[in-house]
């Protein structure tokens, strides 16, 4: 009897003994050695007023840098990215075949490398290039009122509140386009008669801020109207705008080919009591 009480108690410490070690080694040890959580500075959620293309600098910092990498993907200026900007095609033998495309040279502080290059063609294709020719496609502001630095310009509202020319805030040069004193859901709008036409194609960019609330959802919108009916569609659905924040908001106009009665392009989403700002309108075919 006596000899059963020493074995259990002796398997009793020994199992004691292994339960602690194993607590020590795979909760204590682990808990005790990691190191601590990293600060975060700052959260930010995808798509939020990021701009369309992919060569916009908010989405290259944040989208092209995956989440808990230190690898620069786009976000430094280090970083090299690849595209094509000509998809492959067949070239025959003895053939001339002309590339082109459009080069969109990102926005960053030191640009440290812009190469392009044909290739394609395996291990022993012989590949000859030709009459290289690039050129800056001049681009017209088909608005001449676009940067608020001398007057309103063309720009109004049918909403309640006060539209005018302000020095508070601007995107670029020292004014802006401001809609204060608001109620009810206004719009700043601009009518596009007389500068686009029935058929073709534009595009309507416009860089937006609000005031007054600590973020607001602004749209673009399009009303044409065709025969005196008009018909409405968001150029660019509507994107979360932060106090102080300027964001770019880009669409395609498509102008149908009938008897143009309205053409109006507009920023609203904002409610009562909330500032929206408008700067830097383009419109381009
Ligand atoms: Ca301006």
């Amino acid at each position: 009897m006596r000899r059963f009480m020493k074995w259990t108690l002796g398997i009793g410490a020994l199992l004691a003994t292994v339960a602690a070690l194993a607590y020590a080694w795979f909760v204590w040890w682990p808990v005790h050695t990691s190191p601590p959580l990293e600060h975060v500075d700052e959260y930010v959620w995808l798509d939020q007023g990021w701009g369309d293309g992919q060569n916009a600098a908010l989405r290259q910092r944040y989208y092209y840098t995956a989440q808990g990498t230190s690898m620069p993907q786009g976000a430094s200026d280090g970083a090299v990215r690849y595209s094509w900007f000509v998809n492959p095609v067949t070239v025959n033998d003895g053939q001339w075949v002309e590339l082109k495309g459009t080069l969109n040279i990102p926005n960053c502080a030191n640009l440290t490398e812009f190469t392009i290059f044909a290739e394609g063609p395996a291990a022993g294709v012989d590949l000859y290039v030709d009459d290289v020719n690039i050129s800056i496609p001049v681009v017209t502001n088909l608005l001449s009122d676009g940067t608020f630095e001398s007057a309103q310009g063309s720009w109004f509202t049918w909403g309640s509140g006060t539209l005018a020319v302000t020095s508070a805030r601007a995107h670029s040069g020292s004014k802006s386009l401001l809609f204060s004193n608001r109620v009810g859901n206004g719009p700043i709008a601009r009518s596009l008669m007389g500068i686009i036409q029935p058929g073709k194609s534009y595009q309507v960019s416009m860089w937006t801020s609000i005031g007054g609330a600590a973020s607001a959802q602004v749209n673009m919108t399009q009303a044409i109207g065709c025969d005196g009916v008009d018909s409405y569609a968001w150029l660019v659905n509507p994107v979360t705008v932060a106090d102080g924040a300027w964001v770019k908001m880009t669409g395609t106009l498509t102008v149908p080919n009938c008897n143009l009665t309205n053409a109006l392009v507009y920023l609203e989403g904002p409610g009562t009591g909330v500032d929206m700002y408008v700067d830097d309108a383009v419109v381009t075919q």
